[in-house]
């Protein structure tokens, strides 16, 4: 793979699963990076809100010799930073540059599951951050909503299909897709709530039931370049804080979509 001449500066807050999306991006396609920590627990300065005007993490800033004499070009979303970098260059993580009914449809599958992801699963997720300060009724709800959606929506669409390799990944291959870039971290978060006592056990059986996703989420969860710079200790110590917070009143959330 043929590195690109490019700068990259990511805005970043480590307990974001947005900024994890494009960490993950980073380091599976070995794209050297600054980062530049950007404290959501008070208002954004005027300086960062000149760069992302919605305030939000992630923010990459690129720069290149090569586009309009390092003209500086700000990509706000963690979907359009990991469709950008995935088509930078030829990698595994973005569909092949190819034509043809093939090639065409591998490309609108991975664009389906990262639509339906988006748009069915994601908007779940305050309500996982939340179930996990809530008591049982509230957690049964929320593994209710997001077993029947995950089963309903995505399952069908981790089916191999004629064609696809042997690997675990998206349409059968061996290395991460864009697919798993977008889940990833959620699940990571999602399991280690279960695996601490904050959400019950069964949310997590039932999903690793699934007999397509259950493959797929176990191997992805095991993935290097997802797990390189995520603290599952140091996520459960800060959730266990925010659950005090909750309790006596003072909490704010700040992860939002
Ligand atoms: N759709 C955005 C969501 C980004 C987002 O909501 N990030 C949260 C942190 S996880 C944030 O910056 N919140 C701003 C705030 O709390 O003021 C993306 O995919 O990048």
């Amino acid at each position: 793979m043929a590195t690109p001449n490019i700068s990259l500066s990511l805005y970043y807050n480590p307990e974001c699963p947005y900024v994890h999306r494009v960490v993950t991006t980073l380091h599976e396609l070995s794209l050297p990076f600054t980062s530049v920590f950007v404290d959501l627990d008070v208002p954004r300065p005027a300086s960062y809100l000149a760069i992302n005007p919605r305030g939000t993490v992630p923010a990459l800033k690129v720069t290149s010799p090569d586009y309009f004499n390092n003209k500086e070009i700000i990509l706000d979303d963690s979907v359009k930073i990991i469709y950008f970098l995935g088509n930078l260059f030829p990698n595994h993580l973005a569909p092949t540059p190819e034509r043809g009914v093939a090639a065409a449809l591998y490309r609108t599958r991975m664009f389906w599951f990262m639509n339906t992801w988006e748009n069915k699963i994601t908007p779940l997720f305050d309500k996982v951050y939340m179930a996990s300060f809530g008591g049982e009724k509230e957690a049964k709800e929320v593994e209710d909503l997001v077993v029947t959606a995950i089963k309903k929506d995505i399952e069908p669409l981790l089916q191999k299909e004629e064609g696809d390799g042997r690997g675990v990944f998206f349409g059968g291959k061996d290395k991460l897709t864009v697919a798993e870039i977008i889940a990833g971290p959620v699940l990571l978060r999602l399991f280690a709530f279960v695996d601490n006592g904050l959400l019950p056990q069964s949310f997590k059986e039932n999903l690793l039931d699934l007999p397509n996703f259950g493959k797929w989420a176990r191997e992805l969860v095991k993935n290097e370049s997802l797990l390189k710079g995520w603290n599952e200790a140091k996520f459960v110590e800060g959730s266990k804080a925010k659950l005090q917070q909750f309790r006596d009143g003072a909490f704010k959330p700040k992860i939002c979509t």
